[in-house]
């Protein structure tokens, strides 16, 4: 690792070293500038809701102990922790809205860039929400699917709650949900009730504004759940690939083009047209063609479903540029950093912006419409081709750091492998093998990069003690884009560090599903928009099992956690019942009050809770011990 840098990737290590003769600087020289950072703010305790503000509460009870208007500190940190999830539940469901408007043109054929690749997904997708599909062409089903999807953003009838949390979720969770009254009805009103609950001046409760904020994280799920299974309809339900990660996926003899954001109706036409512009690009010079690379969720949605090399995740997003050769970077919504353009402009880079509504100082902007995707595509690739022959050959530093990944697990995936094993019934290998004790859990990472703890660190610490202790991996997000950077999703990490039982069933599913060795130590499902696979998957056992999701042994964790919506994601995780770790501390702790309805009056409610943990190794005890807990309780 490299201490200017904090990472525990290598690649991390080797760019920062470059930035820092080039006098360039990283999100980790700015957070050495912005310490000592605020306690106020990171207790949760400052409060700008109003302009007679800012007011912030002294925690150690000797200054204000209200804001001006009489708010206290619970107040604040409940007020201030539900807008968190109420913008994470923002960002996932413009996103599905996103999808879904798309494929209703698709559904009536308006968008030629665009098809219905997976057409039993599709089906599968309508019946579980009660399209009709006998007989009936591919066209219209995608349209009614997508206009019912649309209905969640719509319905004004707060007794029918969302079409895609009732059909994604155990019934008996659903019921628990509804008696707690957070099933969101609509998820734009959900967002904007949030909102004006917790305007200056309104609910003041701090329980009732966290139960707010927990229909939001919910409202979240919904996006999620609908983003995931559309795209799949879409762009093709993921199935195990076996592809590359980490900085040295960017080749010196290629036109480099990173896609970086979310969004896969953008990178998957940047993808389909760079196919069809080799030939270009050779002619360019660029002797190895086009190569697209991937960086944060984009990267992963394109990386499971087509096996394109993933760059990097969040935090080294900048040092992707620092390596001289990646021609554009393409980025469209979330989690992009501003200080990309300032990187970019020190090489030859193109930065090329593409949503109307995320722009940024010093990128070219080339607006993408669903309608002309085809055509932008190409603008953006003869752009990166026209950038490749202004490289500076002297400022070329192509990473050694690349590893294998085998990645593609989404829900079907899973099955289809299990299936192998038992066609008529594919859940019970699993099942069996979680009931004999085989496989004493299951864990699922989730979440990002934070500059507050070693990037890729918690993630590889906590992963390895679980694994060893024979507990199931499941990965999304960035901490997917860790372990596959850090080589970790493969059948060698499994042979090396894996616990003989748990060992003994990748091998034999790994086997059985002709991968011809182990499945990965962990399993790759997606961007984080995809959580809702690992759910799909619980959801599938819970049923089977005929219990409630809070009864499994099943655990969650997100060393890293840093977005909005890595907020709601966690919330919602907690509110389906499970034990959810961060191990970053959440700017909540000014407020006594609501960090123990997190910690413990959750588990009394939703049977799931936060553990905040930073130290990784404690961490991993932790989830051991929740999940022997569980375990315990079903009998096991
Ligand atoms: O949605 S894991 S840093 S890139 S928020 Fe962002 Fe966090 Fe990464 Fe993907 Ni998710
Ligand atoms: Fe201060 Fe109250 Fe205004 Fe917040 S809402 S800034 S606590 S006066």
């Amino acid at each position: 690792s490299c201490t200017s840098c904090n990472s525990c990737d290598p690649a991390a290590a080797e760019l920062c070293t470059a930035a820092a003769e080039a006098d360039i600087p990283t999100v980790w020289d700015r957070y050495a500038a912005q310490q000592p950072q605020c306690g106020f703010g990171s207790l949760g305790v400052c409060c700008r809701i109003c302009w007679k503000g800012p007011c912030r509460i002294d925690p150690f009870g000797k200054g204000p102990q209200r804001g001006i208007c009489g708010a206290d500190r619970d107040t604040i940190v409940a007020r201030n922790l539900s807008r968190m999830m109420a913008a994470g539940a923002a960002g996932h469901s413009e996103h599905g809205r996103h999808i879904a408007l798309a494929m209703q043109r698709v559904g009536h054929n308006e968008l030629p860039a665009y098809q219905i690749r997976d057409e039993a997904k599709l089906t599968a997708v309508a019946k579980r929400l009660g399209v009709p599909t006998e007989g009936r062409a591919i066209g219209p089903i995608a349209y009614d699917v997508a206009t019912l999807t649309l209905e969640d953003y719509r319905n004004q009838d707060h007794h029918h709650a969302c079409n895609w949390i009732t059909s994604s979720l155990p019934k008996k969770r659903i019921d628990k949900l509804r008696a707690l009254d957070v099933l969101p009805h609509n998820i734009d009103a959900t967002v904007a009730q949030i909102m004006a609950r917790t305007s200056v001046g309104c609910d003041a409760d701090p329980t009732n504004v966290v139960l707010g904020g927990i229909k939001g994280a919910l409202a979240d799920f919904t996006g999620m759940c609908l983003a995931t299974e559309l795209s799949d309809a879409m762009f093709g339900t993921p199935q195990p690939v076996v592809t590359t990660a980490n900085l040295g996926v960017i080749r010196k003899d290629s036109v480099n083009i990173a896609v970086n954001g979310h969004n896969p109706l953008l990178s998957e036409v940047i993808c389909d047209v760079a196919r069809t512009m080799q030939d270009k690009a050779k002619a360019a010079g660029a002797k190895d063609g086009i190569n697209i690379v991937g960086i944060c969720c984009s990267g992963n949605e394109v990386m499971l479903r087509h096996g394109v090399p993933l760059a990097t995740n969040y935090l080294s997003q900048e040092l992707a540029i620092l390596t001289g050769a990646l021609d554009a970077m393409v980025v469209d919504v979330q989690c992009i950093m501003p200080s990309l353009g300032e990187v970019a402009e020190c090489f030859h880079t193109r930065l090329v912006t593409t949503m109307d509504e995320n722009k940024m100082p010093g990128a070219t902007h080339v607006s993408f419409h669903e309608e002309h995707a085809e055509e932008t595509a190409r603008t953006i690739v003869e752009m990166a081709i026209d950038a490749f022959t202004l490289r500076d050959p002297k400022r070329i530093r192509i990473s050694s750091a690349v590893s294998k990944a085998v990645v593609g697990f989404s829900a079907e995936a899973v099955i289809g492998a299990l299936a192998k094993i038992d066609p008529d019934d594919p859940l019970k290998p699993l099942v069996d093998n979680i009931v004999n004790g085989n496989i004493r859990g299951i864990a699922l990472f989730a979440g990002c990069n934070n500059t507050q703890s070693m990037q890729d660190g918690g993630f590889q610490t906590i992963a390895k003690k679980l694994a060893k202790n024979n507990v199931l991996l499941l990965a999304t997000g960035c901490g997917a884009g860790a372990f596959a950077k850090l080589g970790l999703m493969t059948p060698e990490a499994t042979n090396a560090y894996a616990g003989d039982t748990l060992k003994a069933v990748l091998t034999a599913v790994g086997e059985a599903a002709g991968l011809g060795g182990p499945l990965p130590m962990v399993l790759h499902m997606g961007s984080c928009v995809d959580n809702s696979r690992a759910v799909a998957v619980a959801t599938a056992i819970a049923d089977r099992l005929g219990v409630d999701l809070h009864e499994l042994p099943l655990v969650a964790s997100a060393p890293e956690a840093m977005s909005e919506k890595a907020v709601a994601i966690g919330t919602w995780s907690v509110c389906l019942g499970l034990p959810t770790h961060i191990g970053t501390v959440p700017q909540v702790t000014g407020s006594a009050v609501v960090t123990d309805l997190l910690t413990r009056g959750a588990g009394d409610l939703f049977g799931g809770y936060f553990i905040v943990e930073p130290n990784p190794d404690a961490a991993a005890d932790t989830l051991l011990g929740a999940i022997e807990e569980r375990r315990r309780a079903l009998g096991l």
